[in-house]
C-alpha cells in the first residue's frame, strides 16, 4: 500500500515537536515521552485530527469518515538498523471502539513496513506489544490510522515505547553457548587473537587468558561495544594478541564468564586443507566409496551409473513435455549423453555446471598459487595430500581431483552437429526431489539435462581454459582437449547470448541456479583464455567487458557462483604477467582496495567477520561469503606482502569457527562445538544412525536471513541475524553442504595453511 502523507501536517497546539525524538528517556528508548507526562513529545497529528493532552496520555480526536489512512497520528524520526528486533509496546483505547492500525513504516514513498497490525481498540485501554525486525535502514516513522469509521472518535494511547529487542531465536539459540566467544579451533601464536563477550556492561570487563594448568598467562581490559545488531545483543571484545604463548587447553575468562578451550601456536589450517579437499572426494559421482582411500565410515556404491534402481547418468536425454515447455520453450533435444561422474552438488544429487565450474576453478587456484608461491614446496602441489583413489599416482593430488570434475563437465557439452553445439548444459538432476536419507546409488528417480546455457558455456570455457594451463606439463592429451573444448565453448557462447537459466522455484527437482546476466561469465572466460593462450584478442574482449574496470567485489560477498567477475579479477591480478603494465596497476589497486574494505568493515565488527549482511540478514551460504571476501584479502597480501592482509584472513576464521553469537564451528570436526548435521541424503546420521554424519572439513552454509525451510520458519522466528540458523538436517536454507562453499574454504585454508 502507498501512504501519503498530507503535504501540510497540523499539530495540536498542545503538541510541540521537539528537534531529535531519539533524545530518549530511558535506556534505549526511541520514544521521548512515550508517557506523556512531560513538557513536550514527538508527535504529530494530520490534518482533521486534534491532540491533547488528557490525564498523561495522548488523546486523538478523530473525525468519522474517510479510508484508515486519511487520519493519522505519528512520530518521525526513527533511525533503525536492518535485521535488528525491536519491541514496540503502547497502550489504546477507542471510545466508541473500532480498529487502529499501527505501523512503523519508512517516512517516505513507499511507506514500507517494518511492522503493521491492526487492533481492534475499545474504550478501556489495551496493550500492544509487539516484536518486530527492521528491514531496512531509510528513516522511519511509527504512525497510527485512525480513520476509516462511521462515527467521531477519541483514540487515547500511553505508555509508548520502542526499544531494540534481544529476540526470541537469540535467547533458544545461544543457551548452550559460553558468552565469551572464541575461535575454537585456536589462533596462531603470532596473529591477532581477539574473543567477542556478550555482555552489556558499560564499563570494560577485567580479562584473563588462563592456560591448560590454570595460570592466568595474560590480562586486560575489555572493550565494550554495546549493542551488535547482527547478534541481537551487547557485546565486548577482547585483544590478547600479544599474549604469544603456545599449547593446548587454553581459555578465556571475562565477567565470570569462561571460554571453551582452544589452542594457541598449533593452527590446524594443514590438516582442514586435507579434509576440505577429501570431502570434494567424498562428493564424488559415479565411483565406490572405498576404505583404499578414504574412512570406512563413508564406504559407499557408485551413484548414478545407471545400474537399478538409478536411472543415471550414463544415458541422459532433455528434460521434455510440460515442465519443458515451460521453462524452456521450444526447446529440445533428441541426442543422449554420458554425463556420469563430476562431483554432486550438495546435499542433493543434482549435478549443475555453474556451481561445478567455480568450485574446480577455485581448487585449482589454490594448486597455482602453490605454483606461484613457494616453489612448488607447499603440500598443496604434492601428490600425497588427500586421501583420494590417485594419491601417488604422480599427478598432484589437486589436480586429480579437478580432473574428476573436469571430465564430466567436458561431458556437458552438446555434441558436434547437433543444435547449439559446443554449449554446455546449465545441469542434469532428477526430474523430482527425492526425500533423505537416499544414498546416491539408491536414486530411483529419472534424471534429465536442462538446456544450455550461455552462463554455464562461458563458465565451462574459464574452467577449461584454466586446466588446459596447469596441465599442459602433466597431461598434455587432456590439457588439449580442455583448450579445444573452452575455446569451442566459448565461441558457442558469443554465438549465443541470453540464453539464460530461468527460475522455477525449484520445483523440478533440483536447484534453479538462475541467473540473467552472463556478462561476468564471459569476463572470466575471456581472463582464463588470455591467461591460458595470451593472445591479445581475449584480453581486448576482457576490456570491453562492462566488468573489466568495475567494482565487482562487494562486502556481502565477493563473487560466488552466479557473480564470477571477481574470481576473474583474483586470477588477472595474481597472474596477469603479460599484461600491459598499466592494466597490471590497475588490476592490482582494484584487488587492494576491495581489501582495504574490508578491513575496514572487519574493524568495525565486534566479531571480526570480513562480511557485511545485507538489508535481508545474512544470505544463503553466508559462511562461504565470507571466505570468499577472505580470498580478496589473501590475494592482497599475496600481492603486497603486507601483513595487515594476512591477519585480517586469520582473524576472519575466527567467526566460522566459533567466534559467532551461537559458539558454534561451522566446520564439522574442528572446534568443541561444530556444526554435524548438515543438509545431505547420504551423511545422514540425525535420521538413520546407520549412516555417517559429514566429514570432517563439511562447511555448513551458515546463517540466512530468508527463513526458507519449514525449520527455520518453525523455530527461527525473530531471529537476530547471526541466529538465524540452526544444526538440523532439514534446514537445507542454513545448514546444507555445497561444492561452492566447501571450495573457498579449502582454498582459504590452504592460504593459511602456507602464508607466512
Ligand atoms: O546457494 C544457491 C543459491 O545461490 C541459489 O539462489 C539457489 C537457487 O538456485 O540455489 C542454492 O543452491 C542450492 C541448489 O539450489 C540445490 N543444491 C543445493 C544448493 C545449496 O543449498
Amino acid at each position: 500500500m502507498a501512504l501519503r502523507l498530507p503535504a501540510c501536517l497540523l499539530f495540536s497546539t498542545a503538541i510541540v515537536a521537539i528537534a531529535s525524538p531519539l533524545l530518549a528517556a530511558g535506556p534505549g528508548e526511541m520514544v521521548a515521552d512515550g508517557g506523556f507526562s512531560e513538557g513536550s513529545d514527538a508527535f504529530w497529528a494530520s490534518d482533521g485530527v486534534t491532540a491533547r493532552r488528557d490525564d498523561g496520555r495522548l488523546c486523538l480526536t478523530v473525525p468519522a469518515g474517510g479510508e484508515p489512512w486519511d487520519r493519522l497520528a505519528g512520530m518521525n524520526g526513527l533511525r533503525l538498523t536492518p535485521g535488528q528486533s525491536y519491541r514496540l509496546g503502547l497502550s489504546l483505547s477507542s471510545r466508541p471502539a473500532g480498529p487502529v492500525t499501527v505501523r512503523v513504516q519508512r517516512d517516505g514513498e513507499p511507506y514500507s513496513a517494518h511492522a503493521d497490525e491492526t487492533i481492534e481498540a475499545k474504550p478501556v485501554a489495551s496493550t500492544v506489544d509487539k516484536t518486530f525486525r527492521a528491514v531496512e535502514r531509510q528513516p522511519a516513522q511509527l504512525l497510527l490510522q485512525l480513520g476509516g469509521q462511521d462515527l467521531d472518535r477519541t483514540v487515547c494511547i500511553d505508555d509508548v515505547s520502542l526499544t531494540a529487542a534481544a529476540p526470541a531465536g537469540t535467547v533458544t539459540t545461544s543457551t548452550t553457548a559460553s558468552a565469551v566467544l572464541v575461535n575454537q579451533s585456536g589462533y596462531f601464536r603470532d596473529g591477532p587473537k581477539r574473543a567477542t563477550i556478550v555482555s552489556d556492561a558499560a564499563e570494560p570487563l577485567d580479562f584473563q587468558l588462563v592456560d591448560a594448568d590454570g595460570a592466568v598467562v595474560a590480562e586486560g581490559r575489555t572493550r565494550p561495544v554495546g549493542l551488535d545488531p547482527n547478534a541481537g545483543v551487547a557485546v565486548h571484545v577482547a585483544d590478547f594478541s600479544d599474549a604469544e604463548v603456545r599449547g593446548e587447553g587454553f581459555r578465556l575468562t571475562a565477567g565470570g564468564a569462561t571460554s571453551e578451550t582452544f589452542p594457541i601456536g598449533l593452527a590446524t589450517y594443514g590438516r582442514l586443507r586435507v579434509d576440505a579437499l577429501s570431502w570434494f572426494t567424498l562428493q564424488r559421482s559415479g565411483i565406490a566409496i572405498e576404505p583404499g582411500f578414504a574412512d570406512p565410515a563413508y564406504q559407499r556404491a557408485a551413484g548414478h551409473l545407471g545400474l537399478s534402481p538409478n536411472e543415471g547418468d550414463t544415458d541422459v536425454g532433455c528434460l521434455d513435455g510440460a515442465v519443458a515447455r515451460s521453462l524452456y520453450g521450444d526447446w529440445r533435444c533428441d541426442y543422449r549423453l554420458d554425463v556420469s561422474g563430476g562431483w554432486y552438488d550438495a546435499g542433493d544429487h543434482g549435478k549443475y555446471v555453474v556451481t561445478g565450474a567455480l568450485s574446480v576453478a577455485q581448487l585449482m587456484s589454490a594448486y597455482e598459487r602453490g605454483i606461484a608461491h613457494g616453489g612448488g614446496a607447499s603440500p598443496v602441489v604434492s601428490d600425497t595430500l588427500g586421501r583420494l583413489p590417485e594419491n601417488g599416482n604422480s599427478v598432484p593430488d589437486i589436480l586429480d581431483e579437478a580432473r574428476w570434475e573436469l571430465e564430466f563437465l567436458l561431458k556437458m557439452q552438446v555434441p558436434d552437429g547437433a543444435p547449439l553445439a559446443g554449449m554446455v548444459h546449465h545441469k542434469v538432476h532428477d526430474t523430482a526431489w527425492t526425500g533423505l536419507p537416499m544414498l546416491p546409488a539408491d536414486d530411483p528417480k529419472p534424471r534429465a539435462l536442462h538446456r544450455p546455457s550461455t552462463a554455464a558455456t562461458y563458465g565451462f570455457a574459464a574452467a577449461a581454459a584454466m586446466g588446459a594451463r596447469l596441465f599442459a606439463d602433466i597431461d598434455a592429451d587432456f590439457a588439449g582437449r580442455l583448450r579445444q573444448a573452452a575455446l569451442t565453448a566459448h565461441a558457442a557462447a558469443i554465438a549465443n547470448p541470453g540464453l539464460n537459466a530461468p527460475s522455477s522455484d525449484g520445483m523440478q527437482g533440483g536447484g534453479d541456479y538462475s541467473d540473467d546476466n552472463a556478462g561476468d561469465e564471459a569476463y572470466w572466460a575471456a581472463t582464463e583464455l588470455f591467461l591460458t593462450t595470451g593472445e591479445a584478442g581475449f584480453l581486448e574482449e576482457a576490456k570491453r567487458s562492462p566488468f573489466w574496470g568495475s567494482a565487482v567485489f562487494a562486502p556481502q560477498g565477493a563473487y560466488d557462483w552466479a557473480n564470477v567477475a571477481g574470481f576473474a579479477r583474483l586470477q588477472l591480478a595474481a597472474h596477469g604477467e603479460q599484461l600491459p603494465a598499466a592494466d597490471r596497476r590497475a588490476v592490482t589497486a582494484s584487488v587492494v582496495s576491495a581489501a582495504r574494505a574490508m578491513i575496514e568493515v572487519q574493524d568495525l565488527d565486534p566479531f571480526g567477520q570480513v562480511y557485511r549482511p545485507g538489508a535481508d540478514g545474512y544470505s544463503w551460504g553466508s559462511n562461504h561469503a565470507m571466505l570468499q571476501n577472505m580470498t580478496v584479502l589473501a590475494a592482497a597480501y599475496d600481492l603486497t606482502g603486507q601483513a595487515g592482509y594476512l591477519a585480517a584472513v586469520r582473524e576472519g576464521m575466527d567467526y566460522i569457527l566459533g567466534r559467532n553469537i551461537l559458539g558454534l564451528s561451522y566446520i564439522t570436526g574442528y572446534g568443541a562445538h561444530y556444526s554435524q548435521n548438515q543438509h545431505s541424503r547420504w551423511y545422514a546420521r540425525q535420521l538413520d544412525d546407520d549412516l555417517p554424519p559429514p566429514p570432517p572439513g563439511t562447511l555448513a552454509g551458515g546463517p540466512n536471513g530468508t527463513l526458507l525451510d519449514d525449520v527455520a520458519k518453525e523455530k527461527l522466528q525473530g531471529c537476530a541475524p547471526q541466529a538465524c540458523y540452526i544444526d538440523d538436517i532439514m534446514s537445507w536454507g542454513t545448514n546444507e553442504m555445497a561444492i561452492n562453499w566447501n571450495a573457498p574454504l579449502f582454498a582459504v585454508a590452504s592460504f593459511l595453511a602456507d602464508a607466512r
